[in-house]
């Protein structure tokens, strides 16, 4: 089987990359793992509206039927939210549910593969994999490091999820020579909340300045992609003093009850959303419609310069 036919993109994207219009890709893990039914869903129907009303066409990417699917159905959406079996896929293992079948949930990392692959530039997500907390004896780092320093893709983000270790994720980073742009601020946001108490690397406020910059690494030849950090609106946060203490009782939680690898982000995940009384998911929903509306603007920024 060719590439090709690996990859099979929806009526809607088609015409897009047919016009030449602008494309947002936007992930599915978020969906299967990320956040509880009906609001996952929903969610994702939204976060599509809002890169439509940016004036970009939304490409939501999954793994079903052996074929990357860039572009869904609210159908196609729903029936993957509500099977059981779906894998959260990374670079590691995109292939294997190809191989194999199975269907799956792209992470950040599988979403900037297949992103590439469509020829799509500008990805939004709510928060991007990093280094965890206590990466010094269990050494997990998320793959979307890695991805985001391989292909060029730019990724919209709330910042590194606050239940990471944002220094460390930040160092890592930079090592790989990413580089990480806060909008609109000079410290870099922590997903539920606008402070990290973290500098950000870069500041850059419009998306025509981005659009610029993404021109530039591309003269220079330099692979790989772009952290955007967006922080969440105000009227949406929840305070970084008032978060920590729930993350840190979600992860000790995970700790007492062994869960490992794959499977600590989305535990962290839902019980921060029992510890904050759903609160966390309200914010997590405005966070991704916010980057939804900034890779939107991105995207045709995009566009203009190459136009
Ligand atoms: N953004 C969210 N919720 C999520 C994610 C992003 O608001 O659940 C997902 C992304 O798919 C990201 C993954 O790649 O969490 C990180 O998982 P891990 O920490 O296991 O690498």
């Amino acid at each position: 089987m060719s590439l090709s036919d690996r990859i099979r993109l929806s009526d809607e994207v088609a015409a897009a990359q047919a016009d030449g219009r602008p494309l947002v890709a936007l992930e599915t893990t978020i969906v299967t793992h990320g956040m509880p039914y009906p609001e996952n869903v929903a969610t994702a129907l939204a976060v599509e509206e809002v890169v439509r009303a940016a004036g970009a066409v939304p490409a939501t990417i999954a793994i079903i039927d052996g074929a990357i699917r860039v572009g869904l159905t609210a159908a196609e959406l729903e029936e993957l939210a509500g099977r059981k079996n779906v894998m959260k896929l990374s670079r590691a293992d995109l292939a294997f549910a190809l191989a194999t079948g199975r269907p799956g949930a792209t992470t950040v990392a599988a979403t900037i593969i297949a992103a590439s692959l469509a020829g799509i530039r500008v990805f939004a997500t709510g928060g991007i994999g990093g280094v965890h907390r206590g990466a010094e004896t269990s050494f997990d780092v998320s793959a979307d490091l890695y991805e985001l320093a391989e292909t060029p893709v730019t990724v919209v983000s709330a910042g590194a999820k606050a239940l990471l270790d944002i220094p460390k994720t930040l160092e890592v980073l930079e090592t790989l020579g990413v580089p990480v742009v806060t909008v609109g601020q000079d410290v870099l946001p922590a997903f539920w909340s606008r402070d990290s108490g973290l500098p950000s690397p870069l500041r850059l406020d419009e998306p025509a300045a981005i659009a610029s910059f993404l021109a530039t690494r591309e003269e220079l030849g330099l692979k790989g992609g772009l952290l955007v950090a967006n922080p969440v609106p105000l009227a949406d946060e929840i305070p970084a003093a008032e978060m920590r203490a729930h993350i840190e009782e979600a992860i000790s939680d995970a700790e007492r009850e062994g869960v490992r690898a794959k499977a600590v982000t989305p535990y962290v995940l839902g019980r921060i959303l029992t510890l904050t009384e759903g609160r966390s998911l309200v914010t997590n929903i405005a966070l991704v419609k916010n980057n939804a509306r900034l890779a939107g603007e991105i995207a045709v920024a995009l566009q203009a310069t190459a136009g």
